[in-house]
């Protein structure tokens, strides 16, 4: 009986520690971030709707492929371009998006591999 007494009690506590990371979440106003898979050939998902100030984090795979970038063409006035490091796995580039507008990134390498941001006003 102690012991189901115990397990019921540890329960009880866990769910009670659980609540304020959850309510944290919820509440707070911090920028979000999304990452982007890139992978052959293509970037998952290759089209985004974010609020302003999002950070987009692409992830390289951890075993290698084949080499990829993500160079900003598209951008909003007075946005400027940027460029990874060309890179086949275990790598990761991220960029804070703080105008709202349409961006459209792309490999160098792989015509077919491009995709969109639209961050909002
Ligand atoms: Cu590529």
């Amino acid at each position: 009986m102690l012991k189901k007494r115990i397990a019921v009690a540890c329960t009880a506590l866990a769910l009670t520690a659980m609540v304020p990371v959850a309510l944290t979440r919820a509440q707070s106003s911090l920028p979000k971030s999304k990452v982007v898979k890139v992978r052959d050939n293509f970037f998952y998902p290759d089209s985004l709707t974010v609020p302003k100030e999002t950070k987009i984090i692409w992830r390289w795979p951890r075993s290698p492929g084949d080499v990829h970038d993500v160079y900003l063409t598209r951008r909003p006035n007075g946005v400027k371009r940027f460029h990874s490091e060309l890179a086949a796995s275990d790598y990761s580039f991220a960029r804070r998006l703080k105008k709202s507008g349409q961006y459209t990134m792309v490999c160098t390498i792989h015509a077919e591999m491009s995709m969109k941001v639209k961050v909002r006003r």
